[in-house]
């Protein structure tokens, strides 16, 4: 594995050796690490726009847009501006506030299966409560996740997770009792019959089905056609619950999320990185027969400090705001899908086995020849040509994940002019690899 550098970073290195003794790993979450690809993390110290800069001043194109939320452009100036104005009144009120019913009436018109919601402070503590909730109105206790799939880090989903616990090849954690996880259940991502089974084998007792409808946790993998319907139809027969976790896709990849793009309501939502605008959100929501088994309107409990709290609904509002003009998908699916399809162009041409895709402002590849449907198959990449490959693109002003198993986010701030220069960039790389 690569691990030179001609960038020049003595700032970050400084900086990164100190945190090593300060937080575990340096890091204060494993998916900043560059464990999978070598070399260290970069240390950052602002952003605008495309464009992220590290204490050493280098600049980068940035495709990780803050796993998600910055989809306006890092620091957007309406964002900017709203949240000084709001920070006059104060941080937080551990109240009720106005501008909870504001993100709350956008988020319920925007996306179909959500009739009420309750915001949270990430989308692990959505995920967590939704996955409550389904329990307590079904009153079953097994849930069937899928292999890959990351639906935050609660004990019950960090069974055969992605993103970090797939990049650093953790199979599961300790610490996490294995009565807590002997009632998730999993299945490969795109096998319907494999659903069947779990629920043929455990019947009445699956309270419900949760996914990333669109895979981010494991790389990017799509749902195959009839996946989504499928699972639709399955859970309704046997009276499970269905829900999309849409922390990544939600806003992405279309505004309503996956179910608007592909015409499938679950029956609970999870979100949060967009919906926050770059300040710490989550929310879960669903039909209003379910959501109202939430305390206090019902016997399910769940709360939080800073749940709700003006800024991050702020941040979140004009995020909205922003998508909501027009043409805003169309421009994340052009720059998105010239990006996407250079990169596979790029690769082949230099001789290597390639695949990948995207959903507007979601996409990935692998180095393998696919095609990629579920987590087994994203295994099959060449995870060491990837760790060269993202430190000759870092080199070269580019900064992806540091992991296979995590898709790419444009935004409305790259260019053109941006996915050319990725693009000569990554011409020169995999011409090297
Ligand atoms: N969920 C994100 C990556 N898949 C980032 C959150 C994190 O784990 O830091």
């Amino acid at each position: 594995m690569t691990t030179t550098t001609t960038l020049k970073t003595t700032k970050s290195e400084e900086i990164f050796a100190a945190a090593q003794n300060l937080m575990p790993g340096g890091v204060n979450s494993p998916v900043r690490a560059f464990k999978s690809v070598g070399g260290q993390p970069i240390v950052f110290d602002r952003v605008k726009g495309a464009y992220i800069w590290d204490v050493d001043n280098n600049q980068y194109i940035d495709y990780v847009g803050t796993w998600g939320p910055a989809i306006c452009g890092h620091a957007h100036p309406e964002v900017l501006s709203a949240l000084k104005d709001v920070l006059e009144k104060g941080t937080s009120f551990g109240a009720p506030c106005y501008l909870e019913n504001v993100l709350a009436e956008m988020v319920i018109n925007a996306v179909p299966s959500i009739e009420m919601v309750r915001f949270v402070n990430s989308g692990t503590e959505a995920c967590m409560a939704v996955l409550r909730l389904i329990r307590a109105f079904t009153g079953r206790d097994k849930v069937i996740k899928f292999e890959g799939c990351y639906h935050g880090h609660a004990d019950m989903f960090l069974v055969k997770a992605g993103s970090g616990v797939a990049t650093l090849g953790l199979p599961d954690s300790p610490g996490v009792p294995k009565s807590t996880t002997a009632n998730t259940l999993t299945a490969p991502f795109n096998d319907l019959e494999a659903v069947k089974a779990l629920f043929a084998e455990h019947p009445d007792q699956i309270s419900g089905v949760i996914l990333e409808p669109v895979v981010g946790n494991a790389g990017f993998i799509p749902p195959d056609a009839g996946f989504l319907e499928g699972l639709r139809v399955i859970t309704q027969e046997h009276g499970a619950l269905l829900v999309f976790d849409e922390v990544m896709t939600g806003f992405r990849i279309a505004y309503g999320g996956a179910q608007e793009k592909f015409g499938i309501t679950p029956d609970l939502t999870t979100l949060g990185k967009i919906i926050g605008g770059g300040l710490p959100v989550g929310a879960y929501g669903g039909r209003k027969e379910i959501m109202e088994m939430v305390a206090p309107a019902g016997p399910m409990y769940q709360a939080g400090t800073l749940s709700g709290n003006p800024l991050a609904m702020t941040a979140g509002i004009k995020t909205l705001e922003l998508l909501q003009r027009p043409g805003t998908y169309e421009q994340l699916d052009r720059v998105t899908q010239k990006l996407a399809q250079g990169m596979i162009q790029v690769a082949k041409e230099a001789g290597h086995a390639a695949c990948g895709g995207f959903i507007s402002a979601m996409f990935g590849f692998f180095f393998t020849e696919g095609p990629v449907h579920n987590y087994e198959d994203a295994k099959k990449s060449d995870l060491a040509k990837f760790a060269r490959f993202h430190r000759g693109m870092l080199e070269r002003g580019v900064y992806l994940a540091p992991s296979q198993f995590e898709a790419g986010f444009t935004s409305l701030a790259h260019t053109d002019e941006d996915i050319d220069r990725t693009l000569a960039a990554a011409r020169e790389v995999m011409s090297s690899l």
